[in-house]
């Protein structure tokens, strides 16, 4: 047995044709939660009910003795209390959170990771401090290229050990809505989702949203850590440099109508008119329609889009009528953009599994 970590980080590993989900698979499953589809029925998600992605282990921080340092190419070094964060003006945000893995189970070959299906998501009312107001109160150097977020959370990822990091760049860090979070829907931010302090990027992916946050350090050149250039890159070959995972691309869920089986989950409605409803959500430009299918895709129609009320960060509602005859349909839904962007049935793989947004397919079966 090894008990040297490697300096060199292994690609993540694809899944065989006719191989099923692995226990470790099983294991980060169990621990990292989805959201149950029919909590799309809530504008903002219950506690609990919020996906959950932890990739080491749940810190323990007391509030109380925790701080934040901000250094490196600042004018100011801070160190700040939860109290003094308080302290500050607070904005609220509505945000919709996707994990940049959701679907992943769904591809073919399936990358081994966290095998979410397409719950990966959730949507809360952040309260914090905007991360601009602390920025500017240190005085970020013009030299400064990138910010670098760093959690509480410490780990091994594919033989590198380290903590949880993150590199935002500087333009993108002094965003209008970017966040310091300490409450999530009016309470204290919960252990799992990063007490006492996170950061919040509204419309990209989970992997920005450091949690456990203890520091921000300032830096010339752009963050070369393992998150940023090993983990969260588009890539087709293990050993390619790949594309930054950033915003979210557009989807489309819905809420799988009638009743289910226990077992299988196979979904049970009556004949008859059935209300199809559900969310989407766009993070790179803003949702422009939601496209229905009560054939699998062969044809679509526009769904009913709800208000937004949300603000921009904040998924909508979207309404469609089914007639449902006997027999066995696939419903499926999709979202677009205001820059035409869609989910396309095929072409999102990649080795890592993220950012892929096929279409949401729901399998009912009408009974006669
Ligand atoms: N410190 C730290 N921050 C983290 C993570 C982590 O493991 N450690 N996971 C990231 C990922 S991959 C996602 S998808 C989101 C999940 O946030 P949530 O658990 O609050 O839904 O947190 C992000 N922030
Ligand atoms: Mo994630």
């Amino acid at each position: 047995m090894t008990t040297q970590l490697s300096e060199v980080s292994r690609p993540a590993r694809l899944a065989a044709d006719d191989e099923g989900i692995t226990i470790d698979e099983l294991a980060l499953a169990a621990r990292n939660h989805g959201m149950p589809l029919e909590a799309l029925r809530h504008d903002v998600t219950p506690p609990g009910l919020h996906y959950l992605l932890v990739h080491y282990d749940i810190p323990y921080l007391d509030a109380t003795t925790w701080q934040l340092q901000v250094g490196g190419a600042v004018d100011t070094e801070l160190t700040l209390s939860l109290a003094q964060l308080r302290a500050l003006p607070s904005r609220t945000v509505r945000v919709t959170m996707e994990c940049a893995g959701n679907g992943r189970a769904h591809l073919r070959p399936r990358p081994i990771s966290q095998p979410w299906l397409v719950e990966a998501v959730g949507t809360a009312d952040w309260t914090g401090v905007p991360l601009r107001t602390v920025l500017e109160t240190a005085g970020v150097s013009a030299s400064a290229v990138d910010a670098v977020f760093t959690g509480a959370d410490h780990g091994v990822e594919r033989g590198v050990e380290q903590d949880y990091q993150r590199g935002l760049a500087v333009t993108d860090a002094l965003g209008d809505d970017v966040l310091l979070a300490y409450e999530m829907n009016g309470e204290p931010l919960p252990p799992q989702h990063g007490y006492p302090l996170r950061l919040v990027v509204p419309g990209w992916y989970g992997m920005a949203h450091v949690k456990w946050l203890r520091s921000i350090e300032l830096i010339e050149e752009p963050f070369t850590g393992f998150q940023n250039t090993v983990a969260y890159r588009i890539r087709q070959d293990g050993d390619e440099q790949g594309d930054a995972v950033t915003r979210t691309a557009p989807r489309a869920l819905l809420i799988p109508p009638g009743f289910p089986d226990f077992q299988t989950r196979e979904r049970f409605v009556h004949p008859g008119t059935v209300e199809l409803t559900g969310r989407a959500w766009s993070g790179a430009a803003a949702l422009a329609a939601v496209e229905f299918s009560h054939d699998d895709g062969r044809t679509w129609s526009r769904a009913r889009l709800g208000p937004d009320d949300g603000g921009r960060w904040a998924w909508r509602r979207w309404s469609a009528v089914w007639e449902a005859v006997p027999g066995r349909h696939t419903l499926a839904v999709r979202a677009v953009d205001a820059a035409g962007n869609t989910q396309p049935d095929a072409g999102s793989w990649n080795r890592g599994g993220f950012a892929n947004n096929l279409p949401h397919r729901v399998p009912v079966t009408c009974l006669s």
